[in-house]
């Protein structure tokens, strides 16, 4: 490279750009899925300039002021759930959502929508008063009922083996969207001055094993006999343990560095606290395209039959060899209960 090469290195490839580059590898393709992708986009920016405002304006409960739709603001969660509602209806790929954010599902009116999303538009949002990182975590499938009519409950309640692509957007030292749409998976970091993703982090491959575990343990009096014997193997592997109770931060790290999350079911809350549909469904698609695994303790989260639209579902997810061995201590604990 010389002199004059190194003035102006390259900027790298902008998430449009590698979307539309993806696009040429489906032939077939037509267009809205990679239209959808950008719409998350669009709407992940909107929302990191709003979060990064949250020091200046006060989000804890009602602004008590009214945007220009006319509608009144409230906390962040619910603004970001707004956003991307938005952007998403606007965008026409979409027929219905499901959001955390709202009990029902959806209806954008694209009834020539293709696609139907599930979200959780801001996860960890108790983590924003202390600046911690905080993030977006969305499934898209392709709907199974016909185009022309409103999206469905069986829209919406699809195996997360059915997901035509997953991803979040992580707000924290650097904003980054992370995604896949079942070929790798690519992390993109938002540069603000040029309002750009650009590719940073390209076919993410989450290492086989870890040395760092994510659980709450103030809980662990509630937790079964193997989810207690697994995390005394992590300590007498003297793994360190990092929690930082936001999911997408959690997640991200150990994707990257390899280790383990866990939400597991507890005698308090049978089924953990994490969501199948749009929680552990879209990380479960990512951490399997980046060679890691995901179950619930016993089996594969991609395979869970939804049942509910905000069902819960416990969750082991990453580095695969530790979320086997979590499964070991799982399995032996329910082999010791058929036996008594
Ligand atoms: P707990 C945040 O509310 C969240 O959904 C995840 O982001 C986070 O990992 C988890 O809940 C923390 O829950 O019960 O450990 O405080």
């Amino acid at each position: 490279m010389d002199n004059h090469d190194k003035l102006a290195l390259p900027v790298g490839t902008t998430l449009d750009r590698f979307i539309m580059r993806k696009q040429e590898d489906f032939p077939y393709a037509t267009g809205e899925l990679s239209q959808l992708l950008r719409d998350f986009a669009l709407a992940s920016k909107i929302v990191n300039r709003e979060i990064n405002r949250s020091g200046l304006i006060d989000v804890a409960g009602a602004y008590g002021n009214r945007n220009v739709q006319g509608e009144e603001q409230q906390k962040l969660d619910v603004i970001a759930n707004i956003r991307f509602i938005r952007a998403l209806r606007n965008g026409g790929e979409v027929c219905t959502i499901i959001s955390e954010e709202d009990e029902e599902m959806i209806q954008t009116g694209n009834v020539q929508g293709k696609y139907v999303v599930a979200i959780d538009p801001l996860d960890g949002s108790s983590n924003i008063d202390v600046n911690v990182s905080i993030g977006t975590i969305f499934s898209i499938y392709r709907r199974v009922s016909p185009t022309g009519t409103e999206g469905t409950a069986q829209d919406c309640m699809q195996t997360g083996t059915h997901q035509v692509a997953a991803g979040y957007v992580i707000y924290g030292s650097s904003t980054m969207m992370v995604y896949t749409t079942g070929n790798g998976v690519n992390g993109f970091t938002y540069e603000p001055s040029l309002g750009e993703f650009f590719l940073s982090h390209p076919n993410i491959q989450t290492p086989a094993t870890g040395s760092v575990y994510s659980v709450n343990e103030g809980t662990s009096e509630y937790f079964s006999e193997g989810m207690k014997k697994y995390v005394a193997h992590c300590k007498e592997q003297n793994y360190s343990a990092r929690y930082i109770g936001s999911l997408v931060a959690d997640f991200h790290r150990n994707l990257l560095k390899g280790g383990i999350y866990m939400y597991p079911g507890t005698s308090k809350v049978p089924n953990g606290k994490l969501r199948l549909m749009y929680e552990c469904n879209p990380l479960a698609f990512i951490v399997e395209q980046a060679g890691g695994k995901s179950s619930n303790g016993h089996r594969r989260t991609l395979e869970l039959e939804p049942t509910e639209l905000h069902q819960r579902c416990p969750v082991f997810i990453g580095s695969t060899e530790m979320v086997e061995k979590a499964e070991e201590f799982l399995a032996a604990e329910m082999k010791t209960a058929e036996a008594e």
